[in-house]
Parts: C-alpha cells; structure tokens; sequence
C-alpha cells in the first residue's frame, strides 16, 4: 500500500470521504486530476491555517511602512499579529510603523455596547501621536460580528483629518483560510492607492515586484539584481512598501508576480486599467531566477538589456560558484518535505533541486487549484505592428488546451520563446511517487514523518516542534528562523548553508519520537 492510503485509511469513512480528495500520490495519471483546495477545514482537525484578518492584515497591509495599520478587535489578534511576520522595512521620511502594535483592544463593554467610539478614540490618539497620512482599519471576528461601521468610521475620520482612512471588513471568519484576505486588502488598494499618485517616467524598463514580502530582506536582494541590470523598481507589492510608491505603480511598464497567490488579483486589475502586463517570476531557486531575468529581457525585446542580464546573471553565479559546489557536495540525495501558505512550497522545491535535494511531500495551506495544477497565465507574442506587445493567456496544463487560442505559428513562436514546463504549478513538476497533500493536519504530518522519513520539514511555527520532536529538524520557511534572505543568488547560498547546518546537527538523531515510546502492542494498534 502506498504512504497516502496507509494515512487515508486510519481514518473514519466520514473524514476519508473528505480528505482522500485533498491528498495525492504523483503518478503520470494523477498529475492530470484535480485536487480539493481552498475548501473548509473538517472542524475539529488541528490545522495550520490562518485567518482572513491575517491575510488581510498581516500579509497584504502590514508591510506598508508609511501606513498606520490598526486592528480593531480583542488585542490578541493584534497582539499575535505584531512582529512575527518578518517583513522588513526601512524608513525613507523617518516614519515607519512597521514595529508597532496598534489596537483598539476591545473589552466586555464594547462588545455590548459597541466599538465604534473606540475607534474614533484610537483614531484621534493615533493622529495626536504619529499623525500619519494613511490609516488602514482592520476587523476581526467581534467587530463583524457585532456590527461596528467601520468604513463609517473611516469615512470621518478622512474628512476631520484630512487624511486617507480606509476600513477593511477582514474578520477572521470570512471565508476558508487567509486567502480571502489577500483579495478584500488587493481591492481596496487598487480602488484607493493605486494610480492617486503622480511622477514623470524617467527611466526606460519600468516594473513592479508583486507578491513579494521581504521576508527576511528577500526583495532587497531582488531589487539589487533588478538594479544591477538595469531595470527601475517603481513599487514592490508590499514588502518594505509605502503608500506613495504604490500610488504611483501605475506607470510601470510589467508587473512581476512572485506570490501569485495573494496578488493576482491586482495584476488582473492593473492589466484591464492601465493595460499593464504581467508575467510570473521565481526569484527563489538559481534556475528559475535566471529563467525569470531572460524572461523579462525578452519581454522589453531591447539587445542591450538582454546582453546586461546575461552579463549580470554570469557574474552572480561565478560569485557563487565555490560555495555552491560545497553545498551541493552535503546536500545531495537528502530528501524534504515543504508545506506552507500558496506558494512558497513551489518555489523552493526550485531551490532544493538546485542542491540535489529532492521534495518528497510538498503541500499548501490555502493555495487554490490553479497554484496546484498549474493553470498559468504565461506570457504569448502577439503579432501586431509592435511585435512586443504580450498578451495574456490562461493555460490549462493540457498543452492541447491552449493551443486553440493560438495559431499554429503563435504556438510555435511561443514555445520557442519559453519552455512551457518551467511555468507549470506545483504537480505537474514533481516526480512520481511524491506525496501531495492540502492543508496538512497534525496527524497527517506525524503519519508522513512516519512513512517517508523526510531528512528535513519545512514548515511554520505552529508544528515545528512537533516535527522536531519526532526527530526530523524544522526549518520555517514562512520566516526563516531569522534568517534569510533566501531569494536571488546569494539568497541560495544562504538557504543552502542553513539546511546544512540543520542536517547535519547531530541533535536530530537523540530524538525519539513519541510513537516509538508506545508499548508494542500498542505501536502496532495505533499503526506505528
Ligand atoms: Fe504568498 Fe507569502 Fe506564500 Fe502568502 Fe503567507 Fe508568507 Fe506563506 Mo507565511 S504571501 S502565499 S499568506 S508567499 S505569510 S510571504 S510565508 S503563508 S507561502
């Protein structure tokens, strides 16, 4: 029996029903079959799934530097919330909120009687203390709940201060899991921030990093390759982001997508509005970050820029050339297990490739069908006068599919131009007899610790310390355990360095796991 029918059938028929849709083994028939995504949580299962608020809130919002972020709730979330997400900023105006906690912190009283002067308070204090140009009100559970008008709230405090106020309906509850709080945070800030800002274009290739955080200075070392070839960064979608740089991502020329998951929503919007094109980048994984370069060059079409990015792509790698033959030499033929939020376990098993490491089980919090299956949107010539323009194109996995949107000369100018394989989802690129799991439970992760012997686990907070104490060294990849930054070419290296560490701490092999302490008998009912 393979791994996922000995964890599907220590269930009862009621939670098979449901999860034996949301767990798959990679075979050439499977990868073609859909998976059960971005649906509700079976109550009762200990899953490691976030909130709308956080989706909202901590992911999208948060890291807009120059903007008072306030949680209007119980302080926990806004306690839970502060700090733990690790996307840096530096201020540019010496303001930058990015440290702070900023909470109505609703009580017994309010709830009863309501929140809405409470807000209004911490909306006075706010501008008495910090007077920022924007604040950004978040709800959670209570606040929707109860029945605050928060875009009431806000809509006064616009025209008392003379500031931009915006409210967010994100209470934890709406919804299956963060997801539905990147979309409510990308809606407001295209119908509010984007495109109010104005500046002359000066430079020649234009474009926005989307969906990049700056976890752990990620996007910094972006911007530094992106600068070195010779590209403008006009905004980055939100990682050490301000309001005026979103304010004036409109005239950018490309939108780069790197988290499709919590931004596609605004590539979308900006293509119809300001017909802004948008392309899918990997800067996580030395393969896919030179990929990602001659793609962008091929979009601009102009020979210098190409002849820079080769330039630049040939002289990070000879920087990194030593040290990734020494990684490479202690890391090959480990194996990993990745499960984190929509996007991330995809492009690190890029990374992990890169060093010989091969992805076992790879899985998503929230990630929706398309991030699993692969139904991209790549990049097409379109033939017209200016042979630059792209077009957009949503692509099944079945090559057969998008096909019928071309012509036969569109396809073959296009497969010449990309390799469609590198542009697939998660399935489609990895190897058969993987094990592919959504919204990964506690139980379902000691079982597969159990069964694949995974020499690392890549993961979050909340079961880390369940992973190491089985004996299987964690390394989180949503933070990096203070580490980072993982993207770009010296990124690798740093990623590449940590798993060495991890693997060969001699720490992990002290370890016995819980099920080996059981009795015999005992191991043997429970299926250990
Ligand atoms: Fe995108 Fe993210 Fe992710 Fe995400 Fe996240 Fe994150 Fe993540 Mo944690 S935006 S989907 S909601 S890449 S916070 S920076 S690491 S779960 S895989």
């Amino acid at each position: 029996m393979n791994a996922r029918n000995i964890v599907l059938d220590q269930y009862s028929a009621k939670i098979y029903k449901n999860r034996k849709e949301h767990i798959m083994e990679v075979t050439e028939e499977t990868k073609t079959q859909p998976i059960a995504a971005n649906t509700r949580t079976v109550p009762g299962i200990i899953t490691n799934r976030g909130c709308c608020y956080a989706g909202c809130k901590g992911v999208v919002l948060g890291p807009l530097k120059d903007v008072l972020v306030l949680t209007h709730g119980p302080i926990g979330c806004g306690f839970y919330s502060w700090g733990t997400r690790r996307n840096k900023a530096k201020a540019e105006d010496g303001r930058n909120f990015i440290e702070y906690c900023f909470s109505t912190d609703l009580q017994e009283p309010d709830i009863v009687f309501g929140g809405e002067k409470k807000l209004r308070q911490a909306i006075d204090e706010a501008m008495k203390i910090f007077n920022p140009k924007c604040i950004m009100i978040c709800s959670t559970c209570p606040v929707g709940l109860i029945g605050d008008d928060i875009h009431a709230v806000a809509a006064e405090a616009e025209k008392e201060y003379g500031i931009s106020c915006m409210a967010f309906s994100c209470e934890g509850y709406k919804g299956v899991s963060q997801s539905g709080g990147h979309h409510i945070a990308n809606n407001t800030v295209m119908r509010r921030i984007i495109g109010t800002g104005d500046v002359q274009p000066t430079k020649k290739f234009r474009i926005n990093i989307l969906g990049e955080y700056n976890i752990g200075g990620d996007g910094w070392e972006q911007e530094r390759i992106l600068k070195r070839i010779g590209y403008e960064v006009v905004a980055v979608f939100t990682g050490d982001g301000s309001y005026d740089a979103l304010s004036k991502s409109h005239t950018a020329q490309l939108n780069l997508v790197q988290c499709h998951r919590s931004i596609n929503y605004i590539a979308e919007m900006m293509k119809t509005k300001y017909g802004i094109d948008w392309i899918k980048v990997n800067f996580v994984g030395l393969e896919a970050i030179i990929r990602s370069l001659r793609d962008m060059a091929m979009y601009f079409g102009d020979p210098e820029l190409s002849a820079r990015t080769e330039e630049v792509i040939a002289d990070e790698m000879a920087g990194i050339a030593e040290a990734k033959d020494y990684y490479f030499s202690k890391l090959k033929g480990k194996t990993a297990a990745l499960f984190v939020g929509g996007s991330r376990a995809h492009h690190y098993q890029k990374l992990l490739a890169d060093f010989g490491v091969k992805t076992v089980l790879a899985g998503y919090e929230f990630a929706h069908r398309d991030d699993y299956e692969g139904r991209e949107v790549i990049p097409t010539i379109k033939e017209d006068a200016d042979s630059k323009n792209i077009e957009h194109i949503e692509v099944e996995k079945d090559p057969d599919k998008y096909q019928a949107f071309l012509t036969a000369e569109q396809y073959e100018l296009l497969k010449s131009k990309i390799q469609l394989e590198d542009y697939y989802g998660m399935i489609p690129e990895m190897e058969n007899g993987s094990i592919v799991v959504d919204d990964l439970n506690q139980f379902e992760t000691d079982e597969f610790i159990k069964l694949l012997k995974p020499d690392i686990f890549f993961s979050g907070v909340k079961d880390k310390y369940q992973i190491q104490k089985a004996g299987v060294v964690s390394k989180q990849l949503h933070s990096y355990d203070y580490s980072g930054p993982y993207a770009g070419f010296t990124g690798a290296i740093n990623f590449a360095r940590d798993v060495t560490m991890g693997i060969y701490t001699p720490a992990w092999g002290l370890v016995t796991a819980p099920w080996k302490n059981k009795s015999v008998l005992k191991a043997k009912l429970a299926g250990g």
